[in-house]
């Protein structure tokens, strides 16, 4: 059984997180995809997200845009954490989903990632960072992952120190 749970309030989010899926892809990792919405499917809602823990789901990843409640719904019928993604919208760069899903009062937490496409690949690497807590092998692949990023990094700034800013842009085009 998928021991991630990821739930979409709309399927027009599922765009808009594709980094979250290809995360989790890249580090072999399954999880269970649901559709449900707080307002629009409430019933079906509280059933994924009251089951999710016999399922055998450890953490929940929580997509939502605009008056996004969907994570703090989700929140307050399990004790699993809960990583709450706001979806981008017109408003600022989805500023409403924002503050809709960081402002969780006290007592039901939510953590919340960055609109926009890191929003996606954080929630996953999130998730990850739990069940490592329980699996040596995935807090490697973890360390593995950083230490790629750390020499892209390190090479991009050799191609700028050896292209020069002008054509570094140029490259970029
Ligand atoms: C939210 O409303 C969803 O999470 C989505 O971000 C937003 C718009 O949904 P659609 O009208 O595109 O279905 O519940």
């Amino acid at each position: 059984m998928p021991l991630i749970g990821i739930i979409l309030g709309s399927d027009s989010d599922l765009p808009k997180i594709r980094n979250c899926f290809e995360t989790l892809d890249e580090f072999g990792v399954d999880y269970e995809i649901v559709v449900s919405s707080a307002h629009r499917s409430p019933e079906r809602t509280l059933e994924w997200a009251t089951g999710a823990e016999k399922r055998g789901v450890r953490v929940i990843i929580a997509a939502a845009g605009g008056a996004a409640h969907l994570p703090g719904v989700v929140a307050a019928h399990t004790s699993l954490p809960v990583i709450g993604i706001p979806i981008e919208t017109a408003i600022s760069g989805g500023l409403d989903s924002i503050l809709s899903i960081i402002q969780m009062p006290a007592g039901v937490p939510v953590a919340a990632m960055p609109a926009g496409k890191a929003g996606g690949a954080n929630a996953a690497l999130f998730a990850l960072s739990v069940l490592a807590l329980a699996d040596d092998s995935l807090k490697e692949k973890i360390a593995r992952f950083r230490e790629k990023n750390a020499a892209k990094i390190a090479e991009r700034s050799e191609k700028l120190a050896a292209l020069g800013y002008r054509k570094y842009i140029e490259t970029m085009k």
